[in-house]
């Protein structure tokens, strides 16, 4: 059946949401991304996304199927693919992924943001740039550049929130053990944001974490690597 993804952009076509990441990387894992159309979405287009009720992207459609949100359409993806590999590992690791998406949201975003929010506007439309700045200094109550002031020490509590993710890896190359899976694509989405939009560095190379990410770069081919961004 035709799936289209809807999925944020900015100049180019650069795609940088990390919920359109997780469900990039979702088509990929169920071997879908290669046939999905992909309906590019910008700031100022979301009227767009009338037709799903809401006004946040990733939406995927399938055939007559609307889902919209990263999670849901993982769990969609999984019901109506259950021959392909499964992306949350069934029900008894579905909690867990779960919460590893809830850890990313609440734990590991607000410290991306507040390393790269400022670097956006020189990635996104004209037309873009008063809505993004408007909408991000109101959610922050301080201006962009206020919010990133501080982005080397960020870093370094980024470093010890990634701890989890690092103590995962000490016995696994991937989350989802010697595959990855949601788990995977749900951090790698917060580092492909990052690297869409900003030169800043987010790892040093030492770190374990930093070397999953190039194991994550190089899935499906390296079409993360393809993707347009800034060095890592
Ligand atoms: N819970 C949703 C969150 C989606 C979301 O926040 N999308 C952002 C892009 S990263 C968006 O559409 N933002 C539009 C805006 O800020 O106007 C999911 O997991 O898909």
């Amino acid at each position: 059946m035709a799936i289209t993804l809807y999925d944020l952009s900015g100049l180019n076509g650069r795609r940088f949401s990390p919920f359109g990441w997780r469900a990039r990387m979702s088509l990929a894992h169920k071997g879908l991304e290669a046939d999905t159309t992909v309906e590019l979405v910008r700031f100022s287009d979301k009227h767009k996304l009338a037709f799903s009720g809401q006004n946040l992207v990733p939406v995927l459609v399938d055939g007559e199927k609307t889902v919209s949100d990263s999670w849901e359409i993982a769990r969609y993806l999984d019901e109506a693919y259950p021959s392909a590999p499964s992306l949350l590992g069934g029900e008894a690791s579905e909690g867990v992924a779960r919460m590893a998406a809830a850890y990313v949201d609440s734990q590991l975003h607000p410290l991306v943001a507040r390393c790269v929010v400022a670097d956006i506007p020189n990635i996104i439309h004209e037309d873009d740039q008063a809505y993004f700045r408007e909408s991000r200094e109101k959610r922050f109550g301080m201006t962009l550049e206020e919010i990133v002031a501080n982005r080397d020490e960020t870093k370094e509590q980024l470093k010890t929130t990634l701890y989890p993710v690092r103590a995962a890896l000490r016995e696994r190359d991937y989350l989802g053990g010697s595959t990855p899976g949601y788990a995977d694509y749900a951090v790698f989405g917060a580092f492909m944001w990052a690297r869409g939009v900003s030169g800043f560095k987010m790892l040093e190379q030492d770190d374990p974490v930093f070397a999953w990410r190039e194991r994550m770069l190089d899935q499906f081919n390296g079409m993360p690597r393809r993707e347009p961004g800034f060095p890592v």
